[in-house]
Order: C-alpha cells, then sequence, then structure tokens
C-alpha cells in the first residue's frame, strides 16, 4: 500500500555534513521524495512535533536538540512516498538508542549518545500512519507537497509576506 512518511535529517546530521550520506541511503527505498525544506525549528514546532513525549524525563534536552542547541539551528524535513513507506523507512534508520541500532543503519553508523544522556540519532521518521498525517501536517503546507496526500481546500486570506526587494 503507498504510504507516506515524514522524515527529519535532525541538527546532528546536517552539522555533521551528513546530508548526503542520509539522502543516498533513502535513495536505497526507492520511495519519492515528495517534499523537502530545511527549517529552523520553533521552540513551539518543536513542542507539538513531540508532544507525545512531554512527560519523558529527557523531554527539555530532546527539544533543545531538535531546535538545534546544541549544532546547527536546521533541521531538513522531507516527505517520503511509495509503496510500505513507512517500514521501509524506519528499517532503513535503526533502533531508537544509537548504541542498539543495527550499525549498518543510519542511527548506528552515524549516532551517539552524548555524555549528558541525549540521544543524537541523525534521523526522525514517522512510526505509523496516524503519527505520519499528524506530522507531516505540522511540518508542511499542501502547497509545498507536490500531491494531494490529504484532502486539502482553498482559502482567500490576507497575510504580510516577505517579497525579494
Ligand atoms: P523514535 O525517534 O525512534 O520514534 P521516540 O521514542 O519517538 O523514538 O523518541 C523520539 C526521540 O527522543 C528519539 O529519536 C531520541 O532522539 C529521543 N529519545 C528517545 N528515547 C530516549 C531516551 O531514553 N533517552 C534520551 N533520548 C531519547
Ligand atoms: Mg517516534
Amino acid at each position: 500500500m503507498a504510504e507516506q512518511t515524514l522524515v527529519l535529517i535532525k541538527p546532528d546530521g546536517l552539522s555533521k555534513s551528513l546530508t548526503g550520506n542520509v539522502l543516498a541511503r533513502l535513495s536505497e527505498t526507492k520511495l519519492e521524495i515528495a517534499a523537502a525544506r530545511i527549517v529552523q525549528v520553533s521552540k513551539e514546532l518543536a513542542e507539538q512535533h513531540y508532544a507525545l513525549l512531554k512527560d519523558k524525563p529527557f523531554f527539555t534536552d530532546l527539544i533543545k536538540y531538535i531546535m538545534g542547541d546544541y549544532h546547527k539551528k536546521k533541521v531538513m524535513a522531507l516527505v517520503y512516498w511509495g509503496d510500505d513507506a513507512l517500514a521501509k523507512v524506519r528499517k532503513i534508520c535503526g533502533a531508537t538508542n544509537p548504541e542498539e541500532a543495527d550499525p549498518v543503519s543510519i542511527r548506528g553508523a552515524y549516532g551517539r549518545i552524548t555524555t549528558k544522556g541525549v540521544y543524537e540519532n541523525v534521523i526522525h521518521a514517522s512510526t505509523n500512519i496516524e503519527e505520519a498525517e499528524r506530522e507531516i501536517k505540522l511540518w508542511f503546507s499542501p502547497d509545498e507537497i507536490i500531491m494531494e496526500l490529504y484532502p486539502s481546500k482553498k482559502v482567500m486570506v490576507s497575510v504580510e509576506k516577505r517579497v525579494w526587494v
């Protein structure tokens, strides 16, 4: 079944110049990239993205990590689309704990646990269809995705927008 999943290359991945390596590994899945953008993550976006983990002891550090407080302040967000996308991407990512991840997975090859206990595991991938929908809608607007993944509608809005001088 064709599915879509949200992938984030986390700030450690970008700071360590691993973007190309991670994208090359993901291309092994033969999935299609449906959207991509570089994002400076606000506290609000970080907390919404990890809302389900807000009671975990590592939550505060996790928010700092994804906002780039420990690295460069940027994340690459992508939507991958295709057959069995969720499982294919999760498999290539490897286990959450980079020390336990298969050494040939992205997290096993490039992740680490800091002395403070932060799992710097390079990549995020959605775990199920519901999570993917919530996350994709959080990181992308319909116009930023090249296919109609979820129902959308056109509305008239008047907003201040930055344009080239
Ligand atoms: P996932 O990223 O493999 O889906 P989640 O349980 O959703 O794993 O956790 C989100 C992120 O929180 C992880 O990718 C990792 O960066 C961090 N994390 C998860 N568990 C721990 C932990 O026990 N200690 C420190 N950081 C953790
Ligand atoms: Mg998760």
